[in-house]
């Protein structure tokens, strides 16, 4: 395929409620989306970073700096036989994972149309329905998150899993495991405890989760290793691993059971799939995390999750948890038994709502052959 142009555009889409972490509160997503335009297909991607640079170090700024002034000029006027060929053209960039995927995920997108062919099955998935769990964040009460969880109990979803920190914890887990004792349950500090908090830590034991992710520091392979030898739960890396070496450093080292694979936080998709191969090979289960996407970035985690070995539920839920209207059409839905049966039509399997999206537009900028290359 040939790049002959790239749109990036920014758009603004208020959440239906707030979601919280313990790094923060989002109530309203600044989405980077990037068009790219090839001689026989136009193909969408959704860049996953934050508003701030607090789950990690990009953020819609950084992310919108790396595609105009490096990754965009990079595969302009290029002819690229795969998406994956982008991956050594975007090397000689350090980090700036997220900018990186949002143009590999275009890629494939345009790829699939191109070929006629859902992206699922591109990239080697060999299910037909994925299976769904939920992330619910910090509430302003004990009693808010309960009533939450029931919502997503009664809508069917499989795992439930909740966000903790210091002082919203232990109390937080006592409460939803007495009231389900036997709802697939995990929880999420993306990062807010040190290994000295061990002792307090092997106090979730008694909850019975099916994982603790990432507990410690946001770059920690090695202290997670000594975490998980004092816990009988399974630890989950979701912000330290980048790249398959990290995954595949995590599981020699014992650092955890199970891996989170986020496209957007390991570089796109080809690092993706590379990962999950090395989770398939060394045994260890893989899930799909969310990032509070829209539905382009939906789609993608959908796609994904139907490879082999995402064993687990992801954090891939209905559009209308997040949006009053998504900008794909349909809009993503669950069905009552906590599945999403997975599009079979050409390309991400839903249609981008182009007419919403210039609407919600409020930053754009097209690139084509022949501007500044570095
Ligand atoms: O750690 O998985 C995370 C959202 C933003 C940043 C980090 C995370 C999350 C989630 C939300 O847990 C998952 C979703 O999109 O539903
Ligand atoms: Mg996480």
């Amino acid at each position: 395929m040939n790049i002959e142009a790239i749109t990036l555009r920014e758009i603004r889409m208020p959440l239906v409620h707030f979601f919280e972490t313990s790094f923060g509160r989002t109530t309203e997503r600044r989405i980077l989306l990037v068009t790219v335009h090839t001689d026989g297909a136009e193909g969408w991607g959704e860049c996953v970073a934050g508003e701030g640079p607090f789950y990690n170090e990009e953020s819609t700024e950084t992310a919108w700096y790396a595609i105009s002034e490096f990754l965009a000029p990079a595969i302009l006027g290029h002819r690229l036989e795969r998406p994956s060929d982008c991956v050594p053209r975007f090397a000689r960039v350090r980090e700036h994972r997220m900018a990186k995927a949002t143009l590999e995920a275009a890629l494939w997108h345009a790829f699939a149309v191109e070929k006629g062919q859902p992206l699922w099955r591109l990239l080697g998935g060999t299910r037909t329905r994925i299976e769904c769990g939920v992330s619910i964040g910090i509430q302003d009460s004990v009693e808010q998150l309960l009533d939450k969880i029931a919502v997503e109990v009664a809508a069917g979803y499989r795992r439930i899993k909740v966000k903790v920190k210091p002082g919203w914890d232990l109390n937080v887990l006592e409460r939803i495991r007495s009231r389900w004792p036997d709802i697939l349950l995990s929880c999420d500090a993306n990062s807010a405890y040190t290994l000295d908090q061990a002792e307090h830590l092997r106090k979730f034991d008694q909850f019975r989760l099916l994982m603790i992710e990432q507990p410690l520091w946001n770059d920690d392979i090695f202290y997670h290793a000594r975490l998980q030898a004092q816990l009988q739960t399974s630890l989950c890396l979701d912000e330290s691993i980048h790249h398959a070496r990290d995954a595949a450093t995590a599981a020699d080292l014992g650092a955890c059971r199970i891996i989170n694979i986020k496209q957007g936080r390991v570089g796109g998709l080809t690092e993706a799939l590379r990962i999950h191969d090395v989770c398939r090979e060394r045994r260890l289960p893989n899930w799909c995390g969310g990032m509070l996407e829209s539905g382009v970035g939906r789609a993608l985690n959908i796609a994904l999750s139907t490879l082999e070995n995402f064993r687990l539920p992801g954090d891939v839920s209905a559009s209308k948890r997040y949006w009053m209207e998504d900008i794909v059409d349909p809009a993503v839905e669950v069905t009552p038994d906590g599945q999403i049966l997975v599009p079979d039509s050409p390309g991400l399997g839903y249609k981008v709502r182009s007419d919403l999206i210039e609407k919600l537009t409020v930053r754009k900028e097209t690139f084509k052959a022949g501007s500044t290359n570095y």
